[in-house]
């Protein structure tokens, strides 16, 4: 099993500084941090240390990840934020459940005992709402549905039928793994407040594009295809996981 971590990061030098040190190289088999042209040497900081530092094309942290996924080479997809969000000592955790045979595994920050320090009643409530329709809808037992902490394999990709550009794959891989009876599962994983600087998403657009792809996804029951937005990707070949029970969350 090949993993590659993926980054996004804009201007997130503090983060990167106290962050990235806790990451223990052995961990996973390459480190890829996509910068959306950050102007506080977060991508300098990225390159000085070893890291595959890639300039970002396209606009937005969502559009980050079909670029930095046409350079990497695992077959198991690690999502992390350097911002603070993201706790490193959870990674080995979520690798270690992927080896069990999971097509998914997400760093909850909701289930059992798990708490978020940076939530604010909309995040918090935004949350809980696509997380509770998803549920409904598909069939599933999620508490974070929307983090994007979290562990894949990345044949997920091949599979999302509509375009997530805007929604994130984050919500798009949990209404997969419920439609099609793949593998997910979740761990407790707490989230300490932003270290450093702003958000830069913008809730409102993201939270209108999950409620386009939750009743997207609803209606349609075509067969996996190939999502536009990852056709560039090239594509690995990981054999059958062991047989685990679909869906323990
Ligand atoms: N490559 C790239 N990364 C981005 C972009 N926008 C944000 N990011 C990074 O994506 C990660 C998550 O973004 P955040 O702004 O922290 O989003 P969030 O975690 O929902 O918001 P907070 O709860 O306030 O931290 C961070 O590491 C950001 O630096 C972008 O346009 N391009
Ligand atoms: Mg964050």
């Amino acid at each position: 099993m090949k993993v590659s971590l993926i980054i996004p990061t804009l201007n997130e030098i503090e983060g990167m500084r106290q962050i990235m040190p806790r990451i223990k190289r052995e961990w996973v088999d390459e480190i890829i941090v996509i910068d959306g042209n950050s102007t506080d040497g977060t991508f300098e900081y990225a390159q000085e240390h070893g890291y595959i530092a890639l300039r970002q094309k396209s606009r937005g942290s969502i559009k980050a990840y079909p670029e930095a996924l046409e350079t990497a080479t695992g077959d198991v997809i690690l999502t992390f934020s350097p911002d603070g969000n993201s706790v490193p000592e959870r990674i080995p955790e979520l690798l270690d459940k992927i080896r069990e045979g999971y097509d998914m595994v997400i760093a909850s920050r909701y289930c059992r005992g798990a708490k978020s320090f940076d939530d604010d009643f909309m995040s918090a409530f935004g949350n809980w709402l696509f997380t509770s329709t998803i549920n409904l809808l598909f069939g599933t037992r999620y508490t974070d549905s929307l983090v994007m902490f979290r562990a894949w394999r990345r044949d997920l990709l091949w599979r999302v039928k509509n375009d997530v550009s805007e929604a994130g794959f984050e919500p798009a891989f949990c209404i997969l793994c419920g439609k099609h009876g793949l593998r997910a599962a979740e761990i407790p994983g707490e989230e300490p407040r932003r270290i450093w600087g702003n958000s830069k998403v913008n809730k409102f657009s993201s939270a209108w594009a999950i409620l386009v792809l939750i009743l997207k996804e609803f209606f349609s029951h075509q067969d996996f295809k190939e999502a536009p937005a990852y056709a560039g990707v090239k594509k690995t070949k990981i054999g059958p996981p062991p047989n685990v029970e679909p869906n323990v969350l």
